[in-house]
Order: structure tokens, then C-alpha cells, then sequence
């Protein structure tokens, strides 16, 4: 990159981080626990929020999530037969979500009324890494489909995660996944990073996963 493509870079970082930061802010006032869901397309973050968002609701919380895809508004409605508010963002072409496309999209919406509030971003294992929405939770997603050498290859995702999801866990066998490799390659790059086994098809794992985002939420407030 040339100095000034890095500057112009470096700028747009700058704008996005002081945004994510008033966003934050307005997130803890409000009591709305805030988390990012990053994976490489089709992992599997729309299946494991659909099974979140209804068993949270089973359980009397107030959940609701913002995804983001580059056209479509597919995952918006999957998500919404759960019940829970939701909306879609089209990003025409960005490979990744940004604060300022947080904020505009919840205009309108009383973050009072959320225990939570998900933000599936675009699927992308490269840009997503360096946009900061204003979370609480940053959690990555590594399906069994695609190998247990991702954490070594896109680090940075990893590295900017607090929980990593091995997803897709019941077609583990069938791909020869080798679990082991997978999370010693996940804390080579990240020591001591919480992972989840889980099969949002099957629900083996869901109940970690929900004791673990209800600890994180009451541990924040
Ligand atoms: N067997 C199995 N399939 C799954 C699981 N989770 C998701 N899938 C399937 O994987 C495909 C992609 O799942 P999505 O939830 O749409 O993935 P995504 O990460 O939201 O995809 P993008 O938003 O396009 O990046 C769908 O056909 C899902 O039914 C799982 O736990 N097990
Ligand atoms: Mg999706």
C-alpha cells in the first residue's frame, strides 16, 4: 500500500473506533448487552442466532439482532420468525460491517427494551477483523467444513475474539475434523480463548453456549 492509501486507511479506522466508542457507550446506558458474530460466508451465524434468539425468548429475555449482507434481506426474515426485532443491512459491496451502518439502523429502536442486541456481520474472515460496532462480545465461528487450519490462516479474526463457536459440530465425523488440532490452532493464536463446540442443527452445545452469553451479560451489568 502507498503512504497515502495507508493514511486514507488509517483515517477511515480512526472515524469507525470513535463512533464504535459513542455506540458502546449508548449501549451500557441503555443495559443492552451487545455481540458480534464474525465468520468466514456460510458458517453457520444465522442458524446458531435463529436457535439463540428463540431460546433466549423462551427464557423471558428481550433479544435482537442487525444482520449485515452485502444484498438480501434472507437472514433478516429467518431471524424475525423467532419473534424478535430485527432488521437487515445491506452493505452493497462492503465486506464488512462499520459502526456508523450500526447506528443508522437503530434509529427508531429503544436499546432500553434489549437485553441484547446481535449483530451478525457480512461473512468475511479478513475485513470484519478490524471494525469495531461498539460490542461487548466479539465471537468467531469455524465450522468443521472448513478445516482446522483457519485460526493460522486468518489470525487476526481470531485474535480479536473473545469466544470462538466451532459450529456445524454434528458433521465432524463425516468431514474427519480433528477437534484437537482445531482449538490448539485457535490458542496458538489466541491462548486461553473460550471455545464452544456446537451444533445449532442438532442443539448439542446450545446450553453452554446460552449459560455462557447469560454470564458475560450479567457479568457486564
Ligand atoms: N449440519 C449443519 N448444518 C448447519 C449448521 N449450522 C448451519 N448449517 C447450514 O449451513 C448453511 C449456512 O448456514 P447459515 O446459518 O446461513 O450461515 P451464515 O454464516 O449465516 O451464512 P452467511 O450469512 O451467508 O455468511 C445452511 O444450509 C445451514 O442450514 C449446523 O450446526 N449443522
Ligand atoms: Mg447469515
Amino acid at each position: 500500500m502507498t503512504p497515502r492509501i495507508l493514511e486514507v486507511r488509517r483515517g477511515l479506522l480512526k472515524k469507525n473506533d470513535e463512533i464504535a466508542a459513542g455506540l458502546r457507550a449508548e449501549f451500557a446506558a441503555a443495559g443492552a448487552f451487545v455481540v458480534n458474530l464474525v465468520s468466514g460466508p456460510g458458517t453457520g451465524k444465522t442458524l446458531l442466532l435463529e436457535k439463540t434468539l428463540a431460546a433466549l425468548r423462551a427464557i423471558g429475555r428481550r433479544p435482537a439482532a442487525l444482520v449485515g449482507d452485502l444484498e438480501t434481506d434472507n437472514d433478516a426474515v429467518r431471524l424475525a420468525r423467532s419473534g424478535a426485532p430485527v432488521r437487515q443491512i445491506n452493505t452493497h459491496g462492503i465486506c464488512h460491517l462499520e459502526a456508523d451502518m450500526v447506528g443508522r439502523h437503530l434509529s427508531g429502536w429503544a436499546l432500553a427494551d434489549f437485553d441484547y442486541l446481535f449483530l451478525e456481520n457480512v461473512g468475511n474472515l479478513v475485513c470484519t477483523a478490524s471494525y469495531d460496532l461498539g460490542e461487548s462480545l466479539r465471537v468467531v465461528l469455524l465450522s468443521v467444513t472448513e478445516g482446522e487450519d483457519k485460526p493460522l490462516k486468518y489470525p487476526t479474526l481470531f485474535n480479536t475474539a473473545d469466544a470462538a463457536v466451532i459450529a456445524k459440530w454434528d458433521l465432524a465425523a463425516a468431514c474427519e475434523f480433528d477437534p484437537a488440532a482445531a482449538e490448539r490452532n485457535v490458542h496458538a493464536v489466541r491462548p486461553g480463548l473460550p471455545i464452544f463446540r456446537l451444533s445449532a442443527k442438532t442443539g448439542e452445545g446450545l446450553g453452554e453456549w446460552l449459560a455462557y452469553l447469560e454470564s458475560r451479560r450479567l457479568s457486564e451489568g
